[in-house]
């Protein structure tokens, strides 16, 4: 495998010089504007791989000069973490200890510390109150067969028993599925949709670098963001980079007209422009196709870091559009998951994809059941995934 640096005054001759050196089957795997420590090489920098690097693991995927090593902390950052990763600690467990005794049922406090951790828990993890009851009382149910009697203790020997059911109890209210394109129906098309600014463009190219190029499939990256012009360069820019076909459509008809003519391509990705609650009405045309073309597998985009009553709010506007998974996007922006879970718990869409940052195609993940329940119940948590 060879992977290789190419800098310059443009990002396009960058590529030029790579796709030069490296042939049309070199694959772009990074892409941005230098540092200031390497400026004097180029203003950008690519880096390219050549075909044996396609569906090398992320891991493996090379890192862009000056970005940070996984690092050797310094004594004093080493102490200065420990010392917050502590605070933190204590910090968590006031919390919980205030949200025990200010939010669980009264029955619960003092009865089981399990059943009221795991509530304050899922709380903390920002599943709204209801959702939390519902979910801890039913492992209880699980583990006894029925509530909790006031005035009883779980015994210490019950944890791990009940922290099985809890995950469990999860497990069994969401689904993940990390599948694009409507069953074995080819091309496989895959829409992204949701409010402005969400991630829809760069998760898209995430995604047709992934499941795409790194696995030699033909890619047609398709636009509907006449919107802004910009908006439209942005996607036309990235098709350039990666060496993929690209239309920009005014109409659903057109852009039916381009599915139709593109039928040889394995995957086909279709970007839409941001839309606010006022645009949901006025996109009715769109609405209108995506929601009755059976062959096309729409994903909503929402940022995981959107609070848990708004994120409700703007899933159920987009129901217009009839979205059949939930993409959840900038992860590295929250520290709370728990809205994740419970939107999809809420609607019964599943769950497909996660991004997790700004490099692409590095920061985009699968959804799974065993990373949701990492993410949702971090602080029961590892000890509920642990008695799993
Ligand atoms: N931190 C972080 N930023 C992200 C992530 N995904 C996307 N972004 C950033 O969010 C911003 C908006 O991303 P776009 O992909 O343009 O969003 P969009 O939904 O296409 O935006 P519109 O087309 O304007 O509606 C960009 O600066 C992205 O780099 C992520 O997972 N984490
Ligand atoms: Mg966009």
């Amino acid at each position: 495998m060879k992977i290789k640096s190419y800098y310059s005054r443009t990002v396009e001759d960058a590529i030029a010089a790579a796709r030069q050196e490296m042939g049309p089957e070199a694959m772009l795997m990074n892409s941005r504007k230098t540092p200031p420590e390497v400026r004097h090489l180029g203003e950008y920098e690519v880096v390219f791989a050549d075909a044996a690097a396609a569906g090398a693991p992320a891991e493996t995927l090379p890192k862009l000069a000056g970005e940070p090593a996984p690092v050797t902390r310094a004594p004093l950052g080493d102490r200065l973490s420990t010392e917050v990763a502590e605070l933190k600690k204590e910090l968590e467990g006031m919390r919980r200890a205030i949200t025990r005794t200010a939010y669980a049922p009264a029955q619960w406090i003092g009865v089981s510390q399990d059943i009221s951790d795991a509530y304050a828990a899922l709380t903390a993890a920002e599943v709204p109150a209801e959702l939390a009851r519902e979910i801890v009382q039913a492992a209880g149910d699980r583990v006894n067969g029925t509530h909790p009697p006031a005035g009883r203790t779980t015994q210490k020997a019950d944890s791990p028993v009940f922290q099985r059911a809890l995950t469990e109890e999860v497990a069994s209210r969401f689904t993940a599925d990390a599948t694009l394109g409507r069953g074995p129906a080819q091309p496989r098309i895959a829409a992204l949709v949701g409010p402005p600014g969400s991630g829809k463009t760069t998760t898209l190219v995430k995604l047709a670098v992934t499941y795409g190029l790194a696995a030699r499939r033909p890619v047609l990256l398709l636009s509907m963001d006449t919107y802004r012009v910009a908006a439209a360069d942005q996607l036309r820019s990235y098709a350039a980079i990666l060496g993929v076909g690209f239309q920009l459509l005014e109409t659903v008809s057109s852009l039916a007209q381009a599915i139709e003519e593109n039928r040889g391509k394995e995957l086909i990705f279709i970007d839409t422009p941001g839309l606010a609650y006022g645009d949901l009405e006025d996109s009715e045309s769109l609405a209108h196709f995506l929601a009755t073309r059976g062959d096309i597998d729409t994903h909503l985009v929402l940022p995981a870091s959107m609070k848990a009553a708004d994120l409700s709010r703007m899933v159920d506007a987009f129901e217009i559009l009839r979205p059949r998974h939930l993409l959840f996007t900038k992860l590295d922006e929250t520290g709370s998951y728990g809205p994740i879970f419970s939107e999809a718990a809420r609607t019964g869409k599943p769950l497909s994809f996660f991004t997790t940052g700004q490099r692409i195609p590095e920061d985009l993940e699968a959804a799974s059941p065993e990373r949701v329940l990492d993410l949702v119940l971090q602080g029961a948590g590892c000890r509920a995934r642990s008695a799993a």
